[in-house]
């Protein structure tokens, strides 16, 4: 139900399935890969999942135009009625390929004006797109935040492609993160609802989320996801986390109650890939391939 939420907030969050504990039994998302490029790299990508971002195996998914993406909402919107959210997430970030993300955006606002519009990004240019954000009609962003402090950072991201050059060790964390805080910031003063998702990558930035924690809460975030690095051994030597393992049910169930508080902590996340439809939690993807979409009318 509604609880103490004020009814502006409660109408942009009912139907949407990852603010709404409640709501993802009800209602579906759909992303449409997109965004192929990414301006930074983290030791967990494997630009399959996103959103989540995550490591783990997977079909690599169809990158699609901002028009093939539009004719993909539609089928998909007329085919499963519990369809509420258009999101882009990925597969690399949003915001490194705005042309192609506003776009689509633009596209499906004319097209199906009753999907919300849902943006997930590093953060990294969120604060030169704030206005673009507002003058849309998105009503929901993502922004990953995995630390605040640039020693843990450098341990996360080997390098950021920012201001036409490429940043590494800790000058590369400390844009990162206050790029991703005063994104969040700015997006907050619009009344734009943010969720912040961290990854935890147990001895690295698990005992430290708590300060991320409070320091996303302090600028506004809407709703917090703390999501587990699936370590995904057969890829090990891809990633720079290599043999880094995931955390177990009880260390992730442990922070997320440490951080319960004044922000809502999202506990239901299934960590979706870059082309997912449905349910959380179900993936109905493959009715939806480019040939299959092009195809229908
Ligand atoms: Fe997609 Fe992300 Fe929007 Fe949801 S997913 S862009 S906020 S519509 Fe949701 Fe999936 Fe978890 Fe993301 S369950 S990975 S939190
Ligand atoms: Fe991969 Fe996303 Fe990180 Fe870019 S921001 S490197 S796509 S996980």
């Amino acid at each position: 139900g509604q609880g103490d939420l004020p009814t502006e907030i409660w109408e942009k969050v009912k139907n949407h399935p990852c603010y709404s504990e409640e709501a993802h039994h009800h209602y579906a998302r759909m992303h449409v890969p997109v965004a192929p490029a990414c301006n930074i790299q983290c030791n967990y990508c494997n630009r399959k999942y996103d959103c989540a971002n995550e490591s783990r195996p997977g079909v690599v998914s169809e990158k699609l135009t901002p028009e093939q993406a539009v004719k993909k909402a539609l089928a998909v919107a007329a085919t499963i009625p519990q369809m509420t959210v258009l999101g882009i997430a990925g597969p690399g970030d949003p915001l490194a390929n705005p042309e192609k993300t506003f776009k689509t955006f633009e596209l499906v606002a004319k097209a199906a004006p009753d999907l919300k519009l849902c943006l997930s990004t590093n953060g990294l240019s969120l604060p030169d797109y704030v206005d673009v954000i507002a003058k849309s009609k998105i009503d929901h962003v993502t922004i990953t935040v995995n630390m605040i402090d640039p020693e843990i950072g450098a341990k996360i991201y080997p390098w950021i492609f920012f201001n036409h050059r490429r940043y590494t060790g800790l000058d590369a964390a400390r844009i990162l993160a206050d790029r991703q805080l005063l994104g969040l910031e700015m997006l907050s003063e619009r009344g734009i609802l943010c969720k912040v998702n961290s990854v935890m990558i147990p001895h690295i930035n698990d005992d430290h989320l708590v300060e991320v924690n409070q320091a996303v809460k302090s600028r506004g975030a809407f709703l917090h996801n703390i999501m587990p690095l699936i370590s995904a051994p057969e890829y090990g030597t891809v990633f720079g986390l290599n043999g880094q393992r995931g955390p177990t049910a009880q260390e992730l169930k442990a922070l997320q109650d440490a951080c319960e508080g004044e922000i809502n902590m999202m506990r239901h996340c299934r960590q979706c890939r870059a082309d997912a439809v449905g349910l959380l939690g179900e993936d109905r993807s493959a009715e939806f391939t480019t040939d299959q979409v092009m195809k229908m009318d």
